[in-house]
This record gives C-alpha cells, sequence and structure tokens, in this order.
C-alpha cells in the first residue's frame, strides 16, 4: 500500500494516477476541509482530465484521510517554500512530514520525497530526522515532479522522470511503483543529483523568459518588435527563446531558482539576474499602462482594469501571480486597490475590487491589462467590448488599441 501524504496539486493527481493504476493508495492531509471535499467525491481544483481520473481511483478504491498509515511506502508531496530573507529552502512541511511517517512506519518502509528540494536538502535536513529517531532502516528516495499545471494528467503519464536513491535496490523498487503508470523513460540516479536536476530544470526555464523579457525591454528602447525577433531567430535549429510576458508566476519557476541563489549565493550571480529580470517585470508592465493611458487620455484609473489573476493561461492557482506582484507594487506606491480585476478561473475574493462577472468588470472601463491570455479572450480583443488593451503576453491580436510590452 502506498500513502500519499499531502493533497495539494501534486499529491492528489498522483494518489489518483496509482489509484487508477492497480496500485492500493491511501491519501492523507492535515487540511481537514480539503480530505471532507475529497471524501464527498469533488475534486479541489480543475485540471483536464482530473474528473474522470478522480472517478476511476474511487471506483478502484482510493481513501483520503487525515490520518498516516501503516504500509511500506510513503510518498511525501508538500510545499517547500524558500525563506524570503535569505532565500534559502525552508524545508519544515517536509520535515513535519517524515517524522509524522516514523511515528507509524513500519520496519524497512520506503519514504519518497516527491517535493521540490534543493541539492544537499535530503542529507543535511531528513536523514538527521532518521538518524534521531534511529530509523536507519527507513529508506529514502527523491522522485521530483515535472508535471505543468494546465496538463498535468497526461504529462504525469507522459513525462520522462527521474528516481533519485542511494541503494540502488531501493532505486529499482520504486522505478517499478511509478512504472505502473509513467510510460516515460525513468532515469534512476542519486539522491543529490535527482535533487539538483529538478532545481535546474526549473532554473533553465526561468533564465530563459528572463532573456524573453529582457530581450522585450530592449526592443522597447530600440523600437523592434520583440515577437517577430523571437519568431524570427528561433527558425534557427539550435534557437529556442521562450516568450516574454507581464512576470513570472507559479510556484516553481519563480521560487526554485532561488535555492541555489541561496545555497551558492557568490556563484549564482546569473540565476540571481534572470530572477530579478522576471521580478522586474510587473512593475515594468505598469510602466507601459500608464504610458498607454497618457497616450489615450486617460486619467481617471479607475477607468483601467485588469484581466487575469492566475499565474497563466486556463488555471486557477494564483499563487506568486504577476498580477498579485502587481498590485503589490501599486500597493507600495500608495494605489492599493484602485484597479478593478476579474478573472473567470477565481471565484474566491483573493484582491480587493475583484468583480465575477466580465459585464461588471466591463462596466465604465477605457483601457484593460490583460496579464493572463485565457481562452475566454485568446484571440478575442471584442470580448472586452472594443476598449484599449495592454496585451504583454501578445493573445490578443494587432489591433490599434493595443499596447504590447
Ligand atoms: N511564462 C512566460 N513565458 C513563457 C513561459 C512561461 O512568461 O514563455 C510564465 C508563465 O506565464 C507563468 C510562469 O512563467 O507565469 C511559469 O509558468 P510555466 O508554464 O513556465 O511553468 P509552471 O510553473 O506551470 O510549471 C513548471 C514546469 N517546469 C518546466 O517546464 C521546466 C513543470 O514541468 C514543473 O513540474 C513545474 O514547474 C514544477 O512544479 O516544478
Amino acid at each position: 500500500m502506498v500513502n500519499v501524504i499531502g493533497l495539494g496539486y501534486i499529491g492528489l493527481p498522483t494518489a489518483l494516477m496509482m489509484a487508477s493504476h492497480g496500485v492500493e493508495v491511501v491519501g492523507t492531509d492535515y487540511n481537514e476541509s480539503l480530505v471532507a471535499t475529497l471524501n464527498a467525491g469533488k475534486t479541489t481544483f480543475k485540471e483536464e482530465g482530473m474528473d474522470e481520473l478522480f472517478v476511476d481511483a474511487l471506483k478502484a478504491g482510493i481513501r483520503f484521510t487525515t490520518d498516516y498509515q501503516v504500509c511500506d511506502t510513503y510518498i511525501v508531496s508538500v510545499p517547500t517554500p524558500y525563506d524570503r530573507l535569505d532565500k534559502k529552502i525552508d524545508a519544515k512541511y517536509v520535515v513535519a512530514a517524515v517524522l509524522n511517517v516514523l511515528d507509524v512506519a513500519p520496519e524497512g518502509a520506503t519514504c519518497v520525497i516527491e517535493s521540490t528540494v534543493s541539492p544537499g536538502t535530503i542529507d543535511r535536513f531528513v536523514l538527521p530526522v532518521l538518524e534521531s529517531r534511529k530509523r536507519s532502516d527507513v529508506a529514502l528516495v527523491h522522485a521530483p515532479e515535472r508535471i505543468i499545471p494546465g496538463n498535468m494528467v497526461a504529462e504525469l503519464m507522459h513525462n520522462n522522470r527521474t528516481i533519485g536513491a542511494d541503494d540502488p535496490e531501493v532505486g529499482k523498487r520504486v522505478t517499478e511503483l511509478y512504472a505502473s503508470f509513467c510510460q516515460g523513460e525513468i532515469a534512476l540516479t542519486d539522491i543529490r543529483t535527482a535533487e539538483m536536476t529538478k532545481v535546474v530544470e526549473n532554473t533553465f526555464r526561468a533564465v530563459n523568459i528572463a532573456f524573453a523579457n529582457e530581450l522585450a525591454k530592449v526592443c522597447r528602447v530600440g523600437d523592434m518588435d520583440v515577437y517577430e525577433v523571437i519568431r524570427i531567430a528561433n527558425k534557427h535549429p539550435r534557437v529556442s527563446i521562450l516568450q516574454p510576458g507581464p512576470g513570472v508566476g507559479g510556484h516553481c519557476i519563480p521560487v526554485d531558482p532561488w535555492f541555489l541563489v541561496g545555497d551558492y549565493p557568490e556563484t549564482a550571480n546569473f540565476i540571481r539576474l534572470a530572477l530579478q529580470t522576471n521580478f522586474s517585470m510587473p512593475a515594468y508592465l505598469l510602466s507601459r499602462a500608464r504610458q498607454a493611458m497618457r497616450e489615450l487620455g486617460i486619467e481617471d484609473v479607475s477607468k483601467v482594469g485588469v484581466y487575469g489573476l492566475t499565474y497563466k493561461e486556463d488555471v486557477d492557482d494564483v499563487r506568486e501571480s504577476p498580477t498579485l506582484q502587481m498590485l503589490e507594487a501599486m500597493d507600495e506606491h500608495l494605489c492599493a486597490g484602485s484597479l478593478r480585476v476579474y478573472d473567470p478561473w477565481v471565484e474566491d475574493d483573493v484582491v480587493p475590487n475583484q468583480v465575477h462577472s466580465m459585464e461588471e468588470f466591463l462596466d465604465g472601463l477605457e483601457l484593460v491589462i490583460v496579464m493572463v491570455g485565457h481562452s475566454q479572450v485568446k484571440g478575442r480583443p471584442e470580448a472586452f467590448g472594443g476598449v484599449a488593451l495592454v496585451d504583454p503576453r501578445n493573445v490578443m491580436g494587432d489591433g490599434d488599441n493595443v499596447y504590447k510590452l
């Protein structure tokens, strides 16, 4: 039996996937209301294919509880935030979960950490926990997740994966477990290498996006079309530049690279600069919106709205989103709450001045900053009733009243 600890964006689909592929699974989370929702037959976030997967897993007998189970394999999938001051990983949730596992784990159990951790975290923070509890019989494995929100279910099945285990026998066993549903190649390595590859993958993406964002700024100064430049440059067989945008959000790309900067502050300079470049985009966009207001003769900030609160299109996740970063930047300059905000994917009130229908949103607006290109509006400027648009993601076409980055 597998006990998946932490039923968030990664733990839940992983638990469902394993259950629907013949593995006996119990999902555990300390959040009682989340467990109650799952037990009431409802999923806790929207994702293509999740509802069907949930039904399959229920049929296969998956259970959800707040209790840790006595079983042979644990999969820990809890958040790993970074300390905002020293930029190092904060492993407290992982450590707490492992401590709870050790309270019930039988001799010889395996504890797989799926949470993203910086290289050396398992050695530095998790192994000492085992030692202090005299539980060197428990085997540790790192199996970092790689699935992209928006296409999680498909990627869970088809992506290649990494299994990091310092004991090859244990690694082989865990590889077999993941092979029950994973059709990609599974690379077996040691724990520290697995930790590093995961952080490196997200750092690569952060750096590539930062490059695109810097190009956008350069092209603005030089009066060139950055999208055309990137489109053509990418025709080169060895060039693959990502897209500039309003900033970088989510719980991975803006977070994980800081682990390297935090652990190697003297060395990881280029990565630090990339993160700072990405983080500068929401404020840069504000100045771009201000420019559009001047050109359009709009003086009243209440005539400006923000479409999109999530960190990217067609997901409901608002963590670290560029819109939140932008509102925070405004807040620092005494403008809190003045912009009306709407996102069809976000039902809860997350920010002041948030409305819940497009009609209410557009009422009286003269300029909309399209922070997220949800399918609802992508390629359809008419969805905004003809008002001028600031379009940092280049998803609204090339009309006269469309201001790019
Ligand atoms: N973004 C851009 N320009 C781009 C691509 C993305 O500005 O060309 C922005 C997005 O709008 C978003 C942010 O970057 O705000 C991050 O989005 P994303 O789609 O790049 O990535 P995530 O955070 O949804 O998922 C990433 C993935 N990592 C990689 O592709 C290397 C995913 O595979 C990981 O599993 C996930 O992080 C994770 O959990 O670590």
